[in-house]
């Protein structure tokens, strides 16, 4: 075991193999794990399908990514801050600026990569699991992530940026593993149970991301303080995802050294009949498209002419096209239409 610092400055004990974490739930070959695995979703808020994607999937993306994506000079949009960046790269060579929505990928220079992606996020035996854990016939994918170096992205809640329009808490995230993931690399953490407490921090007042994301990361973080969540960071090998609920509390851990990498893809689904609803403030209405059978919504299609026009202007002029957006947040927030 290793021992990591949380964000709330208690030691917690990372499993560094597979021995030492728990086993949770084989992703295939067995009848009925996938009943408990959603037993144990629904009262811890997460839980861990270990092999659900074949290690052959996940180093075609790994190959993909560095024959394709990794060199591409193309901007495109970053989950840390939400503008139209080129990639970047630590002092170890890998991604630093984690990628937002692969499905909005333009087809000229990245349709390999996108697909390659997309394969794994709605394959049968994912969907399979998704519509269990959201009690649905069918999902789609409304969101998307890469990310290679570790970011130590702060503690929230999805629900605060997107969430399902039928109820709060019926979005799942999954973080799927690309490679075995060490426990010094930015582990991914989640808060068992915290998706049951009332430790929502809601879109509004001082925490709107207009203008309070800073706010809104403190309040998170004195209420995980304040309720002592529990943190778990299981061990994460090639093919293994972890499933949360959108109120459960999550986050990832700074690198405990250099020199390692977390490849992996994030992805967030709904019912397919349920719509987005963003920052606690509006249903987002998206363009859907199919991959595999499985709707994939997409919010910034870059084979859009429009889209790529937005993406120059925001790409050149990033301070006010930042200026732009956040009247244009605090407009949606202003006016809630939920
Ligand atoms: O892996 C990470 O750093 C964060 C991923 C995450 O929070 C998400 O996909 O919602």
């Amino acid at each position: 075991m290793l021992e990591v610092m949380t964000p709330m400055g208690t030691m917690l004990s990372v499993p560094e193999h597979l021995a030492e974490d728990l086993p949770y739930f084989p992703g295939k070959g067995s009848p009925g794990a996938i009943e408990d695995a959603c037993a144990f979703y629904n009262e811890h808020g997460y839980v861990v399908l270990r092999g659900l994607v074949s290690s052959h999937l996940c180093a075609h993306v790994r190959s993909i990514y560095a024959t394709t994506a990794r060199g591409c000079r193309v901007p495109m949009l970053r989950q840390r801050n939400m503008q139209y960046e080129r990639n970047k790269f630590n002092s170890d060579g890998f991604l630093e600026n984690p990628i937002f929505n692969i499905q909005d990928l333009g087809s000229r220079q990245l349709s390999v990569f996108r697909k390659a992606v997309l394969d794994i996020l709605t394959q049968i035996e994912v969907a399979d699991v998704v519509a269990a854990l959201l009690e649905a016939r069918q999902t789609k994918v409304i969101q998307s992530m890469f990310f290679e170096a570790p970011t130590g992205t702060w503690a929230h809640q999805d629900s605060y940026y997107q969430d399902s329009a039928s109820k709060l808490g019926m979005m799942v995230g999954g973080w799927f593993a690309l490679e075995d993931i060490d426990a010094n690399a930015g582990r991914f953490y989640v808060c068992p149970g915290s998706h049951k407490s009332e430790l929502l921090v809601r879109n509004e007042g001082d925490c709107n991301f207009a203008t309070g994301h800073d706010c809104y990361r403190q309040t998170m973080l004195d209420r995980m303080r304040e309720q002592a969540v529990d943190v778990a960071a299981p061990f994460l090998g090639a093919g293994d995802v972890l499933f949360w609920n959108s109120l459960t509390i999550h986050g990832s851990f700074t690198a405990g050294r250099s020199g390692l990498s977390r490849m992996s893809v994030t992805a967030h689904y709904l019912d397919d009949t349920d719509s987005m609803l963003q920052f606690h403030s509006r249903i987002r209405r998206q363009k859907n498209t199919k991959h595999n059978n499985m709707t994939v919504s997409l919010l910034h299609d870059q084979d859009k002419l429009r889209n790529r026009l937005i993406r120059e202007l925001a790409f050149r002029l990033p301070r006010t096209y930042f200026a732009a957006r956040r009247i244009a947040l605090r407009a949606v927030l202003a006016c809630r239409s939920i």
